[in-house]
């Protein structure tokens, strides 16, 4: 189905809902700044995904274009990678709906975080069960070869695999099944004050959760020293249980620092917690810094940041409504010129 000459194609996103944690960044944005020189990237702000939990309006605009000046900030950059909003491109919420016509209700049953946020709820809109269908849309709309997400997406990617390859097979070749590319390390970054869960933008606001890209000096060091570890005193990359937390600041100091496990190890071997977190802050607060002054330069121009997620809407739909009217005459609708592709 891949077209040979083309470049390999991404697609991933983030949801405009919250303050951006480390989590996102680590785990997403950095690994799309490695395919940016060769790769065909599309990163989309998905304010479609966040409205399945109530958005207060003006926030919502706020956070999207909070987002945009964020992706820019992390060195996203418009001239080699596609930028754009989804509610700006129809065809995301038009190819959801084809899709979510040949998706079987148990397999979105099945999503783990369908259950665990329903679980929390009295009350479930019907958007967060099928937004995993969404989800397929985005990606296969675009005939994305790659998805670089953090680890808790990873069924989402598998459910838009299994619905990709349910269109082609009930209405002919059309999708390109997509991967998704999860990193080694950064995967699930755990919350700064529970290591026993991940670290997310919806918890970003509460003390201790997080350190998140817009953070100052101050706001890190805080986080990072009340950071929950354990009472042994090993500094050491571990999968035990126990050790998650001291495992947590290990992988963010590696990630940042690009220093190998065994050099890393050996760096903080006989040291103490308290020792070691001042330095895991320090490192994040110089990684962050210059982050966190481009981005406020960045929020000052929100008419250049309008632009760019303009031209990103134009390129996006250039790729998305040709494979939508694809799916549509697959599907054995009517033409309409009111529908012509432009
Ligand atoms: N903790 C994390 N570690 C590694 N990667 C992560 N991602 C999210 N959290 C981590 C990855 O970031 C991308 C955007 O995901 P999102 O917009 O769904 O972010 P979120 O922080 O998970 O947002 P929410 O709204 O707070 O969701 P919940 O409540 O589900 O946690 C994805 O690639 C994701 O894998």
């Amino acid at each position: 189905m891949t077209d040979p000459v083309r470049k390999s194609r991404v697609f991933s996103g983030i949801q405009p809902s919250g303050l951006l944690p480390l989590g996102n960044y680590l785990g997403a944005i950095r690994q799309w700044l490695g395919t940016q020189a060769d790769h065909e990237n599309y990163f989309c702000i998905v304010d479609l995904h966040a409205v399945t939990i109530y958005q207060q309006p003006e926030m919502l605009r706020r956070k999207t274009l909070e987002v945009a000046a964020m992706y820019l900030a992390a060195g996203v950059d418009p001239r080699l990678s596609t930028i754009f909003v989804q509610s700006h491109v129809r065809a995301h919420a038009e190819g959801s709906w084809l899709l979510t016509c040949v998706t079987p209700v148990g397999w979105l049953e099945r999503m783990t975080q369908y259950k665990a946020k329903a679980g929390q709820r009295t009350s479930v809109g019907a958007g967060l069960l099928v937004y995993p269908v969404l989800q397929a849309a985005d990606i296969v709309l675009y005939d994305a070869n790659e998805v670089p997400v953090g680890e808790d997406q990873k069924q989402h990617v598998e459910l838009a695999q299994d619905i990709a390859q349910r269109f082609n097979h009930l209405y002919g070749e059309t999708f390109v099944i997509p991967q998704a590319v999860i990193p080694a390390s950064g995967a699930r970054i755990l919350a700064l004050n529970d290591p026993g869960r991940k670290m997310s933008k919806s918890e970003a606001h509460q003390r201790g959760h997080a350190v998140c890209l817009t953070d100052d000096a101050d706001e890190i060091r805080n986080a990072i020293q009340r950071a929950v570890t354990d009472l042994g005193r090993e500094i050491v990359f571990s999968q035990q249980p126990e050790k998650a937390g001291v495992n947590n600041l290990l992988e963010i100091y590696e990630l940042l620092t690009g220093r190998p496990r065994p050099e890393i190890e050996a760096h903080f071997e006989g040291r103490g917690y308290g020792e070691f977190k001042q330095e895991v802050a320090e490192v994040v607060i110089e990684a962050l810094r210059p982050i966190r002054e481009r981005y406020r330069e960045l929020t000052g121009e929100p008419d250049e940041l309008k632009r760019i997620l303009e031209v990103g809407a134009e390129n996006a739909a250039a790729i998305a409504e040709p494979k939508l009217a694809e799916m549509k005459q697959k599907m054995g609708f009517l033409a309409s010129p009111r529908y012509r592709v432009k």
